[in-house]
This record gives C-alpha cells, sequence and structure tokens, in this order.
C-alpha cells in the first residue's frame, strides 16, 4: 500500500484530523493507496504558510522563479518513467498514452510557463502631446487555490500550477481525490527545485471537503477549477459574494462535424481517435458525430468497423489502446447512459457492454466497449448530457445550415471538429459554431500559447499562454504626469 501525504509549508503532513480514503487502481478494481481526506483545518494551515510565503514569492525576480519550474521540468524528465506508470495505474489509462502525451505534455508545462513569464509585458498609453503617462502593472494576486480533475492528471494540473506560480502567486492545490499519485510525486521535488516553504501547497481529499474549504476561504482569492459543469456551477455560487476570480474549464458535448467532401480516410481515424482517446474521457473528446447524408452509411460502416477492433486491454501493456475507465460510479454511469440510450429506442451499433477481463490481474476492472449509437434525436439526453466515456452517437445532416444547427443544439460549447476540403467552407462554419476550439480537418493539436476554454455551460474564461498569466494577476492602472 502506498501512502501519501499532504504538502504544507514545505513539509510533508498527516491530515490533522487522521482520516484517509483508499486509492483504487481501476485496471484491478483493487486499492493499492491510502490518501489524506482532508478538511477546512487543513487548509487553514496551508493557508497560514502560503500567507507568510507570499511576500518572499512575489518579490522574487521573475528569472529567479522561472529557473525553480524549468528544474521541476528537469525533475519530471528524470523521474518519467515512474510518473508514466504511475499515471496509467491511478488512472487506467494505457502507458502508452501517459508516456506519449500526459508526462511529456506536464513537463512542457512547466517549461512553457517558465519561458512565458519571461516574456510577459503589460501595456503603456501614452498619447501623442501627453500630459500623463498610464501604465499596466500586472501584480500577482496572492493566494489562489487550483483544483484538477482525474482524467488528464498531471498535465492539467501542472497546467494550473504552473502560471498561477510564474506569476508569484502562492498556490494551494487540490488534485482529484480519484487520481492523486503524479501530484503528490511533483511535491516531493518543490524544495529541490528551489520553491520556498509555503509557496506551493497540496491538499488531498474530497472535494466536497477540502475542495469546499478551498473555495469557501476568504484569504484564497481566484479559483482555476476544471471539472464537472455543475461542480463548476457550484463554485461559482460559493464565491459569487466574495467576487473570486474565477476560471473555470468544464465538460463538453463536442460535436464532429463531417461534410461529405472531407478526406474520408483521414475524418475516420482521427475521429475513432477523437471519440475513444483515454476511454473517451477527454474534455475535447467528440462525443456527436454529424455526417452528411449522402456519405453517412459509408462513413458509420467504416467507424464501427475500426471501433469494433479496439479491445479494452490491460492498460500496463505496451499495446494497448484502450484501458479501463477510472471508477466503477463512473463505469455504472456510462452504463447507465447506454441503457437509457436503447430504451429511447437508440441503435448500439458496436460495443454496449461492459467488456471482458483481459487477464486475471484485471478481472475486477472497470472495462467498457467503444460504442457506436444511432437512431437517436438531438434532443434526447444521450446528445445533450455529457457521458465522459467511450460513446458516441451518430447524427446525420442534409445542408450547411442543419450541421450548424444540430452543431449549436447543446448547452455544451467546448470544441468542435469540422471536416471538409472546402476552405471557405470551413472557416464559414467554424465561426458560426458555439465553441472555443474549432479544429478543421485535425483534432487536439494544440499550441500552448493559444487560449484554451469554452462558452456556454463548458466555462468561464480562457485559460493557455498569456490569458493564463493574465488570469493569475491584477491589473492596476498606474497614471503618472510627463513632467
Ligand atoms: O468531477 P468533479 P468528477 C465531468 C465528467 C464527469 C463529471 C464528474 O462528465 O463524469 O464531470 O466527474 C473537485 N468544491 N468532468 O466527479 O466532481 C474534485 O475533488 C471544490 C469533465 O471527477 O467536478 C476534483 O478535484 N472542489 C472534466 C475536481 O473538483 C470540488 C474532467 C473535479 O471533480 C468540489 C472531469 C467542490 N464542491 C470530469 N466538488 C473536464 N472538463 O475535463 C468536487 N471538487
Amino acid at each position: 500500500m502506498i501512502q501519501i501525504s499532504n504538502l504544507i509549508g514545505g513539509q510533508f503532513e498527516d491530515p490533522i484530523d487522521g482520516m484517509w480514503m483508499p486509492n483504487v487502481e481501476p485496471a484491478t478494481g483493487t486499492a493499492y493507496g491510502r490518501i489524506p481526506r482532508s478538511n477546512a483545518k487543513d487548509v487553514e494551515r496551508a493557508v497560514q504558510c502560503a500567507e507568510s510565503a507570499w511576500p518572499i514569492w512575489s518579490s522574487t525576480p521573475v528569472e529567479e522563479r522561472s529557473a525553480c519550474l524549468r528544474r521541476w521540468a528537469q525533475c519530471i524528465a528524470e523521474n518519467a518513467e515512474e510518473l508514466i506508470h504511475l499515471e496509467s495505474r491511478d488512472n487506467g489509462k494505457p502507458i502508452s498514452l501517459a508516456q506519449s502525451v500526459d508526462i511529456p505534455r506536464a513537463q512542457k508545462n512547466l517549461e512553457f510557463f517558465a519561458g512565458a513569464i519571461e516574456h510577459f509585458a503589460s501595456e503603456a498609453h501614452i498619447p501623442a502631446g501627453a500630459t500623463h503617462i498610464h501604465y499596466t502593472h500586472r501584480k500577482s494576486i496572492g493566494i489562489v487555490g487550483c483544483i484538477s480533475p482525474w482524467n488528464l492528471p498531471l498535465y492539467l494540473f501542472t497546467w494550473k500550477i504552473a502560471p498561477a506560480l510564474a506569476a508569484g502567486n502562492c498556490v494551494i492545490a487540490k488534485p482529484s481525490e480519484i487520481t492523486p499519485m503524479t501530484a503528490w510525486m511533483l511535491s516531493k521535488w518543490a524544495k529541490e527545485a528551489g520553491f520556498p516553504d509555503g509557496v506551493f501547497n497540496v491538499l488531498h481529499g474530497l472535494g466536497n471537503e477540502v475542495g469546499q474549504a478551498i473555495v469557501e476561504h476568504p484569504k484564497i482569492k481566484a479559483i482555476s477549477f476544471t471539472g464537472g459543469t455543475q461542480t463548476g456551477a457550484h463554485i461559482a455560487r460559493t464565491t459569487a459574494g466574495q467576487f473570486k476570480k474565477l476560471s473555470l474549464e468544464l465538460g463538453g458535448k463536442n460535436p464532429a462535424i463531417v461534410f461529405a467532401d472531407c478526406d474520408f480516410e483521414s475524418a475516420v481515424s482521427t475521429t475513432v481517435r477523437s471519440s475513444f482517446a483515454n476511454q473517451g474521457q477527454i474534455c475535447l473528446c467528440s462525443s456527436r458525430i454529424l455526417i452528411e447524408e449522402s456519405i453517412y452509411d459509408a462513413f458509420r460502416d467504416a467507424l464501427v468497423e475500426k471501433a469494433s477492433r479496439i479491445i479494452p486491454s490491460d492498460p500496463m501493456e505496451p499495446t494497448t489502446k484502450m484501458g479501463a475507465v477510472v471508477s466503477e460510479d463512473h463505469r455504472n454511469k456510462i452504463l447507465s447512459y447506454i441503457q437509457s440510450a436503447k430504451e429511447q429506442g437508440g441503435s448500439i451499433l458496436c460495443g454496449g457492454e461492459v467488456a471482458p477481463s483481459p487477464n486475471d490481474r484485471c478481472k475486477n476492472g472497470f472495462f467498457v466497449q467503444p460504442t457506436i449509437i444511432e437512431g437517436l434525436g438531438a434532443d434526447c439526453s444521450i446528445n445533450q448530457e455529457e457521458i465522459f466515456g467511450p460513446v458516441i452517437t451518430l447524427q446525420r445532416f442534409s445542408s450547411e445550415t442543419e450541421a450548424v444547427d444540430l452543431a449549436n443544439n447543446s448547452d455544451y460549447g467546448l470544441a468542435c471538429t469540422i471536416w471538409t476540403r472546402d476552405v471557405s467552407r470551413a472557416h464559414r462554419v467554424a465561426s458560426q459554431v458555439e465553441s472555443g476550439i474549432a479544429w478543421i480537418n485535425c483534432w487536439l493539436v494544440r499550441d500552448l500559447r493559444t487560449p484554451f476554454g469554452g462558452v456556454k455551460s463548458s466555462g468561464v474564461g480562457r485559460e493557455g499562454g498569456f490569458e493564463a498569466l493574465r488570469f493569475f494577476t491584477e491589473a492596476q492602472n498606474v497614471c503618472i504626469p510627463t513632467n
């Protein structure tokens, strides 16, 4: 059993009330460790430590803050193998995915914001013949809370804490209680990287306990959150009266819009990836596949053929393409959506069941077959609610207007993919779809400088690049006479 602890004020501490909770490996269904079940008392201690550290950290030269992030990134590089193993074990994701995406990207996040803060500058306004100069002073906020989910554990954890720290804030971070391991590993190297005690604190535990206490604490001035839309709404309500800065990156129900003039092979193979990568547990995954009438049958058959060949397997096997979903509760939620799709008259074209266990080690693991459903109306719950699993639906359209209407027939607006060879149409449709991100003839191509986030119920605010550094700073306008 691996036991992890909180990092508070540079020390590893057990939870003050001595409460613990199990950490379960999704591929085997068994607990392999225990984690602190922290609460408001632990948050209070962390806030006190962060409060004493902030004057030091906020006045630390940018070059030194940047160097700490770079040294930390180096720790990830040197321990990559262990992190890859732990990420796969904790989350159920294929080890090849942790190796190619999660851990390299976590390292990149730290390196990227180490560089970004050195290039971050603010504006001055000096009109011709000015009697006064105005300049914008971007100051660190103070203590900020970073709350991250389980689907891309270290990737999304570092995506928040890196800009927060780079901008001179002290951080109280809470990784998901479902996947705490790699955040704990990272916390072990904070001292080695050079962060003064109290600058970076990590608390483990349940969302409605320690998470809620972070969100409520009056001295925590900003919250950066990625997770479910309902949790995001709850956080927005909780913090409204305190006027905290909020960045909310929430769920999606992302359309893939496939026009008849697309590059068929490329559209099929990327749509399989965009639908089922990480067992469909990425907020950017496609879940509503909208296909132009004239190629509907051919596209459907090609998708089904490719998806049926994905066999959920032991995540630790290097050849595995699809692993376990993250928990028993989550598996049951996914299965209940599939059941509801059947009851609402949907046809299951492939999958639709618990996948057979791949080996003896994984006999109690949480595996779901990649599932494709057709025949459901655009307004039914399966086409409206985020399932966050390996389940997609197919719908047909016969005109560009109908495609855009279907794409926008959702409370969510995070990402879309558009498949067409007609460049004018690609731009036109991208501008009409209500989403924070539009990928044309590609998916999940990222440039860390670009704004990242959603519209409608997919969230508020943008992460990435200077957007994140603006979020983690307060702008003050300073005005001074020219002579
Ligand atoms: O997310 P939660 P869960 C969606 C997806 C999934 C659903 C629920 O549909 O099925 O959300 O997943 C912390 N105050 N996404 O239950 O509960 C929690 O401890 C403060 C989409 O894991 O939103 C965790 O650290 N914090 C998504 C984080 O919030 C609270 C990724 C996310 O947990 C809290 C994950 C509270 N009251 C799930 N309650 C995406 N968009 O990428 C919970 N938390």
